[in-house]
């Protein structure tokens, strides 16, 4: 059941800006792990603070425009209920990631997906999906043949080379087992969790997650929060307003994921 297609933006920058901005993007773009480590706050022991530069006084002049579509990016996302949500594990997703995977150069596209409290028919399920860079602003499906073709109900995701091999590998929070996926330098990835002990329980819900190296041993460690222990067997199926003698209000649902309707 698709409830809202992902989305890429394409910035447009103004001509006074590209001198200022052209270095920075040309950095990372040369640079690609490093770039993408940093953005997860991963240290760097002996780093020096680096002054901010003075304000230029001309006008932001970027335009973003979705491209989604004409890049290839046509994932829907699915997340409990359409119109109606009874619990709140159906408000929340999703998690995306950009992430070098396959050495070409090209940040490839990670997007998690999620599911309805009712299931589906076997093959039917949303699934998280893989996107390859394959250039000029395009994407392709590389999902099947990747490894990470997983249902449930994801919430997050972040990428780190956790084995120190040179290839970026993903951790993937869920609410269930979570899913450590170790890059096999071939295009595909193998599911590590179990083995790197970094599984949960099934009625854990994991919500956020970043690989960061707090000891500075070089090697990286993994932040995994966690928003609650969510169980629709005990969970109150309606979120109740409260009355000012705290009564429950009746007939008060959750609608659209975030908005209290009588
Ligand atoms: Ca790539
Ligand atoms: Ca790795
Ligand atoms: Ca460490």
């Amino acid at each position: 059941m698709p409830h809202s297609a992902c989305g890429i933006l394409r910035i447009r920058v103004a001509p006074t800006l590209v001198m200022g901005v052209q270095p920075l993007l040309s950095l990372c773009l040369s640079a690609l792990v490093p770039c993408s480590l940093l953005a997860q706050g991963v240290a760097s022991p002996n780093a020096q603070p680096v002054k901010a530069l003075e304000a230029s006084g001309l006008p932001w002049g970027a335009e973003f425009v979705d491209t989604a579509r004409e890049a290839g990016l046509d994932l829907e996302f699915t997340y409990g209920g359409r119109d109606t949500k009874s619990y709140i594990i159906e408000s929340n997703g999703s998690g995306a990631a950009f992430l070098e995977y396959d050495g070409d150069s090209r940040l490839d596209v990670f997007l998690i997906n999620g599911s309805t409290l009712e299931g589906f028919p076997e093959g039917d399920a949303p699934m998280n999906r893989l996107f390859r860079n394959v250039g000029d602003g395009k994407f392709e499906d590389s999902t099947g043949s990747s490894g990470l073709g997983r249902s449930g109900w994801g919430s997050a995701v972040c990428a780190g080379d956790y084995d120190n091999d040179g290839r970026l590998d993903l951790f993937v929070a869920y609410w269930g087992a979570d899913s450590l996926y170790r890059n096999r330098d071939d295009g595909s990835f193998a599911d590590s969790a179990a083995m790197a002990g970094v599984a949960e329980r099934s009625k854990q819900w994991s919500s956020g997650c970043t690989f960061v190296d707090y000891d500075r041993d070089g090697l990286l460690d993994l932040l995994v929060t966690q928003y609650q222990q969510f169980d629709p067997e005990t969970a109150p199926p309606r979120a109740r307003r409260r009355t000012a003698n705290g009564k429950a209000c009746p007939s008060t649902a959750i609608r659209g994921g975030s908005r209290l309707a009588a």
